[in-house]
């Protein structure tokens, strides 16, 4: 008798002990301190079901997050702690049709600190690593040569303005323009791949593009052109103007200006092409995605041509947004044979859907060209729709080129 309690008494202080191993293991002080030999897995045999008070490894399974891609390359996501599901649903889209073969990495930017639950969800997304950049305060903030009554005043009376009550949208716009190539962390970068929160990527991609773009020396990659609210630039061209004729010397001799000055509207599906008062067509990329070569933003000249738009004030006393900015920078400054038209990525953003035209591409590419969000399959993308500006970029910008250059095939 006396034998079976202390067996037994010898059992439990052991089992005690194995448990405190292991607990202390995954966990110390609420953070993973070091590898287990324990791993959990389904298929071995004789493996205990996990409880849900298991401590489990927080990286489950365990990954390599060496980058296997060979350019010097990231993505990069101003966001806000709020909204991480949108965040984590486009790295999800991203991941899985682009980023796992390659592990690019991922540099996350906000305004405020990143709390601790996103930075452990997104990191846990992401396929490599992940950095998280806090933005300089002056990199935010209106500069001290705008004036704040009179950007009150103009938030105050916007209300017919997409997002023209919001300074923090003001923020932003100022800071896709002329700042987030300054970001500490992305001077270790030559190339970014720009991912908005809640976006969706519609077709495998098969490819590396920042590869494609650096073999055939382009430096900007956009998959939708489409017309700008005139309401939010009202001056914006005028200082487009003062600005070509104080330094002519920067336009690029092969620039891209009669893509954003023509108003054909022969070339628009015959349709009424969206109004506008100056020489400016109102035409952009849409730049919630971008797949750009940071040198060509940190060079003088676009740094001139953005100081002098900040300057002008219209960032913050109207609502100048990062797209019509980039664009007309680039088909200013820029060799326009440079600028490249993806047709083969599928996006949507809310509410704009791109997606290749031809039946072949989109079956190899096994895209899906209807959004998550979608009830009913959207038999129109933005290309063909006439506030579209692709067909404006074939005749005037970089020309068209055929889908048939690539062979899908081959994957
Ligand atoms: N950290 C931070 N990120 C912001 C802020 N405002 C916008 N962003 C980010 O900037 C990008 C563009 O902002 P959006 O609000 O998506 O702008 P939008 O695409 O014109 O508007 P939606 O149609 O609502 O998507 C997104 O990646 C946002 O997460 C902000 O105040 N702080
Ligand atoms: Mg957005």
């Amino acid at each position: 008798m006396t034998r079976i309690v202390t067996l037994s008494a010898t059992l439990l202080v052991v089992a005690v002990a194995i448990n405190y191993y292991l607990a202390s293991t995954y966990i110390s002080h609420g953070r993973i301190q070091k590898e287990s030999t324990y791993t959990y897995n389904p298929l071995a045999k004789g493996q205990p079901k996990l409880a849900s008070n298991s401590y489990l490894r927080k990286q489950f399974p365990p990954r390599n997050l060496e980058q296997i891609g060979k350019e010097n390359a990231t993505m990069i996501m101003l966001v806000r702690n709020g909204e991480l599901e949108g965040a984590l649903s486009s790295m999800r889209s991203l991941e899985d049709r682009f980023n796992r073969e390659y592990k690019y990495p991922w540099v996350f930017m906000n305004d405020v600190p990143f709390d601790e639950e996103f930075i452990e969800k997104t990191s846990l997304m992401a396929s490599g690593k992940t950095y998280y950049e806090l933005v300089p305060e002056e990199h935010w903030h209106p500069p001290s040569y705008i004036n704040k009554t009179k950007l009150d005043e103009n938030l105050n009376t916007s209300t017919s303005v997409l997002y023209g009550f919001s300074r923090s949208y003001r923020n932003m716009c100022h800071f896709y323009s002329g700042f987030f190539y300054k970001q500490e962390r992305l001077l270790n970068y030559e190339w970014y791949f720009r991912v908005d929160p809640d976006v969706e990527y519609m077709c495998d991609f098969q490819y590396d593009p920042f590869q494609l773009l650096r073999e055939n020396n382009k430096i900007y990659g956009f998959v939708i052109a489409l017309t700008e609210f005139e309401n939010t630039i009202p001056t914006l061209w005028q200082n487009v103007e003062a600005f070509i004729e104080k330094y002519p010397d920067l336009l690029h001799s092969n620039n891209a200006l009669d893509f954003l000055t023509t108003h054909e509207t022969s070339i628009t599906h015959y349709m009424p092409f969206t109004e506008s008062t100056t020489r400016y067509n109102l035409c952009h990329f849409w730049s919630n995605f971008e797949i750009a070569n940071l040198n060509f933003f940190r060079s003088e000249a676009y740094e001139t041509y953005f100081r002098h738009l900040s300057e002008a004030g219209g960032f913050h006393y109207e609502r100048w947004g990062d797209a019509p900015v980039h664009t007309i920078g680039l088909s200013l400054l820029a060799d326009k044979n440079q600028i490249y038209h993806f047709e083969d990525i599928g996006y949507y953003h809310v509410p704009f859907l791109a997606c290749p035209h031809s039946e072949d591409v989109i079956a190899s590419k096994r895209c899906i060209c209807r959004p998550r969000d979608a009830f009913e399959k959207m038999n129109r993308t933005i290309d063909v729709n006439a506030h579209s500006c692709l067909s404006r970029w074939w005749k005037y910008g970089a020309g068209k080129s055929f889908l048939n250059e690539a062979d899908y095939r081959r994957w």
